[in-house]
């Protein structure tokens, strides 16, 4: 069965215990729960991990890209917190080893601080999903589905 990679980094372990006005109430498991049902739906296994260390990150894309050129995965659902508008070395790391991802943010970034305006990962994604709290995961799920789906 083709997998799928729903990665959340640093502090996403933190959903649900607090700021809700921006996140809401759900919490990560809920996210993993969510995430399960639709890839269930769509036919895929679906991996589900949370990092609050670059390094572990970037050993997971690593992986993730050898998974998909290997043909056992199709990509990875991402949430890469505030590393979205730090890190070159996890745009390095997805460019480096060409995995299809879909980056999603739960809030609307763009609604936000300035500094949450631009993000290092948006230009090696095939698509983003901004702003709609944790239903963006699952449409991410379908959306990078859909995207990497082999012609028959
Ligand atoms: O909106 C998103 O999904 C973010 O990726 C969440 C990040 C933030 O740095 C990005 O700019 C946008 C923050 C991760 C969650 O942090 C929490 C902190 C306290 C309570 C709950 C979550």
């Amino acid at each position: 069965m083709n997998s799928v990679l729903v990665l959340n980094g640093p502090n996403l372990d933190l959903l649900g215990t607090r700021k809700p006005e921006v996140y809401g109430s759900a919490t990560l498991a809920d996210v993993e729960q969510l995430c399960r049902v639709r890839a269930a739906e769509l036919g895929l296994d679906v991996q589900f991990r949370q990092s609050n260390h670059e390094g572990q990150l970037i050993d997971w894309v690593h992986e993730w890209g050898r998974r998909v050129r290997d043909g056992q995965a199709i990509g990875a659902v991402y949430n890469p917190g505030a590393h979205a508008h730090t890190s070159i070395a996890l745009r390095d790391a997805i460019e480096g080893v060409e995995l299809p991802v879909v980056e999603v943010h739960i809030s609307n970034v763009h609604a936000r601080e300035q500094f949450r305006h631009h993000s290092y990962i948006s230009p090696v994604a095939r698509g983003v999903v901004v702003g709609l709290g944790v239903l963006g995961y699952p449409l991410a799920l379908t959306g990078l589905a859909e995207l990497t789906r082999q012609p028959r």
